[in-house]
């Protein structure tokens, strides 16, 4: 566990103080505090994780018992761990393994998924024996008919499912149904971790367990330390690459070591690549990785490997100072054989006494073995000056092993080791765990912070400006809000007549869809009051119009019946136009009263006057203006109706045809009865002339007649109210002194309360960074240290 510095002991709710200072205010709110966050996280963790990730194998379980320079892990060909592994730090006497497994609800969940998978029977009770039994012998049909195991993805899930039957199976009694079970080593009856280890390898029970914990003694674990080890990330069971990319992903991860395999591949495989981009996108990782190429003895015996790894490592991993060539295996097994001697066969009968007994007596020769004499024969590493070597063609490979080290002794040993670069590897990442991990994980909260401090003490400056710009007796007050009134005053007049300006220019531009409504009515009843005119014309009506005035006479001709006709029709539509154009002026000045009282600087003017000094007296006086304007515009329209229009005659038009025909009608007889024939053909005749006439008005020229009135009154009144609006000073000023002594206590008042808070916030802030300063002094970080508050920069604090 780690001890934090005493003078770290607070810092979490310092940190946590100084991100609540920045909450609190809204303007900073925007400010990114996740790296903060995160940092804070890892600087005050009591644990340290470093997850040990790649291709499957790439030796990460081999290179982490040669780091800890014992068998700890189940290392071997193939697929070879399934679970993730952490290895804790243990006092001597206290080591101990703990097994999670997974709960029967987790197994059954797979079980089903992989079922469905394979198209296997939905029937997933795996607690019934005879279901496992069926799908046990499913699976097996399926790996024969892909011709084995790992022949095909079907086989490869295929065979997975078959692991985690018989993992469940196996470990029924240790398996509850919700929840993760827990078991001890003791529980196992193993003796030592290694024994725990096998029993854990990638297998029918690795297939049921979650993880598996090893609390073990060694210097590298202490502080926290958590190495962990994963499955290959392009694993052939999908899940357990999947359990490594999101332990690459976890918040908990703090550092990682890269295992990668271009040494004996040559180059970076897809999942490689795709790795290194998840960790990058970790906040809790940032530049935290090693980056280790596993197997290098590979290219000992492989110039073209060596080149491609060369190539590769000066392209791609020029710029990253932690990288190492290592091979775990001559590593680890270098420091295992280290203690032997002659007396065991320098480990044939002790390190690898298991892996040497063969069937039918005949002894099976090591991978180690194989590795070593490969050393000493082909790779070139060792001069010759200092170690004279033969490897024996008739000899087997163990007893060449055996002789070689009699012959040569521990400086062979060495130089393996140091070749491994196991050494190097190890002094590299202990330096870093012991010396440099804390005091960087706390400069990497400090340059966090550093950014969040300066705006908020930047923040705070321009606040106490402010503060201290704010006059804290009445009198000042009064005089400073006195000072303001005339220009507010004039605001205010200017804001009006921007206002009327636009709402005018909105009409005058056809932009206000109120009025376009209300224009299109006033259009609309004229053409339907002509319509109504025409409809309802009386011959007779017009025929006695026309006789009546001229006494002497009991006859009139056709042209003075006409004549009757245009006057009725003129004069019944100028009704018509005068009651639309003052509805259409009505409804626009109803809406701008609205628009002008909503708006800010009309309840601005309120506060300032108690009265919106004449606006309202003032529309309501222009929109009878504007009125009687409209009605004589709609009086001088409509009189010249009376007039036909020129081509009433023109040769070859429908009118003057109409109008022969209808004469031709009407001398029938001298009565009126003649004339009350020829009705509908005089409507023709009074259509014919009318209709351009009302269209030429409502569609042309009214509509700019009725702009140019509203505009040419608007427009000028309301600078003129503006004008007023500044002159009312003397009225405002004393309205506002009696208003002012109450509203200037209430914000001296405020003032103070303002300003004990900022005070307190800046003490808050204060002890919160100098808290924080301590523990990196602490720290020795000194060049990280993060910006106070002191009393210079705000004089005005302590004088007032
Ligand atoms: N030649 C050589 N073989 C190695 C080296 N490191 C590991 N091996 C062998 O490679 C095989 C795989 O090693 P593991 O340690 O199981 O690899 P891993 O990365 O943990 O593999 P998974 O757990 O399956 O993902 C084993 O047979 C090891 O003995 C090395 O540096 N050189
Ligand atoms: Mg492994």
């Amino acid at each position: 566990m780690t001890q934090l510095l005493p003078q770290c002991e607070n810092l979490q709710e310092q940190v946590k103080s100084l991100l609540q200072l920045l909450h609190h205010e809204p303007t900073l709110r925007s400010q990114d505090t996740t790296p903060a966050h995160s940092s804070l996280k890892k600087a005050i963790s009591p644990t340290f994780e470093i997850v040990f990730a790649g291709a499957f194998s790439a030796g990460k379980s081999m290179l982490l018992n040669a780091l800890l320079e014992r068998e700890l892990l189940y290392s071997a060909e193939g697929h070879a761990t399934g679970t993730e592994c952490y290895i804790a730090y243990a006092e001597p006497d206290e080591e101990k393994v703990i097994l999670t497994f997974l709960s029967e609800a987790e197994i059954r969940e797979q079980a089903a998924a992989l079922c469905q998978r394979l198209g296997l029977t939905a029937q997933t009770n795996i607690n019934q024996p005879e279901v496992i039994n069926l799908l046990r012998q499913g699976c097996g049909a399926i790996i024969q008919q892909e011709g084995g195991e790992s022949k095909s993805e079907r086989a490869k899930q295929a065979k997975a499912l078959m692991l985690l039957l018989e993992g469940f199976q196996t470990n029924r009694d240790r398996i509850h149904t919700v929840n993760s079970a827990t078991y001890s080593m003791e529980q196992f009856n193993f003796s030592n971790l290694k024994e725990a280890a096998g029993y854990a390898r990638r297998g029918s029970n690795s297939a049921v367990l979650k993880r598996i914990e090893y609390y073990c003694n060694h210097p590298l674990l202490e502080d926290g330390n958590v190495l962990i080890d994963t499955p290959g990330i392009d694993a052939p069971v999908q899940k357990d690459a999947e359990l490594t990319y999101r332990k690459i992903e976890s918040a908990d991860t703090s550092a990682v070591v890269c295992v990668l395999k271009p040494a004996s591949a040559g180059d970076m495989t897809k999942e490689e690549t795709e790795l290194l981009e998840k960790m990058r996108s970790n906040p809790g990782i940032r530049d935290r990785v090693f980056y280790v190429f596993n197997r290098i003895d590979e290219t000992w015996y492989n110039n073209q490997l060596r080149q491609r790894l060369d190539d590769l490592m000066s392209s791609q991993f020029r710029d990253t100072s932690r990288v190492y060539k290592t091979s775990g295996l001559l590593g680890f097994y270098g420091s295992q054989i280290k203690q032997t001697s002659g007396g065991d066969r320098f480990g044939l009968d002790s390190v690898f006494a298991e892996s040497v007994k063969g069937m039918d007596g005949r002894e099976e020769t090591p991978q180690f073995i194989n590795e070593f004499n490969r050393y000493c024969a082909n790779s070139g590493k060792l001069s010759p000056s200092k170690f004279r070597i033969s490897v024996n063609s008739y000899e087997t490979p163990n007893e060449n092993y055996v002789r070689i080290l009699a012959e040569q002794g521990t400086p062979l040993i060495k130089q393996l080791i140091e070749d491994s670069g196991i050494e190097e590897f190890r002094a590299a990442i202990t330096r870093y765990l012991t010396e440099e991990k804390r005091p960087q994980l706390f400069a990497n909260l400090a340059d966090d912070l550093q950014p969040l401090c300066i705006s908020l003490r930047n923040h705070y400056m321009a606040m106490q400006r402010d503060l201290d710009s704010q006059p804290r007796e009445i009198e000042a007050m009064k005089a400073r809000e006195l000072e303001r009134l005339s220009p507010e005053l004039q605001q205010v007049g200017k804001e009006f007549a921007v206002h009327v300006t636009e709402e005018v220019n909105q009409v005058v531009t056809n932009s206000c869809p109120a009025f376009e409504d209300d224009f299109r009515k006033l259009q609309s009843r004229m053409i339907r009051r002509l319509d109504e005119l025409l409809d309802t014309f009386s011959i007779r009506a017009a025929y006695k119009d026309a006789t009546l005035s001229h006494s002497r006479n009991a006859t009139a001709p056709l042209i003075a019946v006409l004549v009757e006709a245009l006057y009725y029709l003129a004069n019944q539509l100028e009704d018509i136009l005068v009651e639309s154009c003052q509805e259409v002026a009505a409804s626009f000045f109803q809406r701008l009263m609205e628009r002008v009282r909503k708006s800010e600087y009309y309840s601005h003017l309120y506060r300032l006057l108690g009265n919106d000094s004449g606006i309202e007296q003032q529309l309501k006086k222009l929109e009878k203006q504007v009125r009687e304007a409209l009605v004589s515009a709609a009086r001088v329209e409509c009189d010249r109706y009376v007039r036909e229009s020129p081509r009433f005659y023109d040769e070859g038009t429908f009118s003057i045809y109409q109008f022969r025909q209808t004469l031709q009608q009407t001398s029938q007889g001298y009565d009126c009865e003649s004339m009350v024939e020829a009705e509908p053909a005089i409507r023709q005749l009074l259509k014919l002339d009318f209709e351009p006439k009302v269209s030429a008005t409502i569609r042309r020229y009214f509509r700019q007649t009725i702009n140019n009135t509203i505009k040419s009154h608007l427009l000028p009144a309301a600078e003129k109210q503006a004008n007023e609006i500044l002159q009312q000073y003397n009225h405002a000023r004393a309205y506002l002194e009696q208003t002012l002594e109450q509203e200037a206590e209430g914000k001296i008042a405020s003032n103070r309360r303002l300003q004990s808070a900022f005070e307190q916030k800046i003490k808050d802030y204060d002890s919160a960074v100098s808290g924080i300063n301590n523990c990196l002094q602490a720290m020795q970080l000194h060049k990280h240290l993060l910006p106070t508050i002191i009393q210079s920069d705000f004089i005005s604090i302590s004088s007032s």
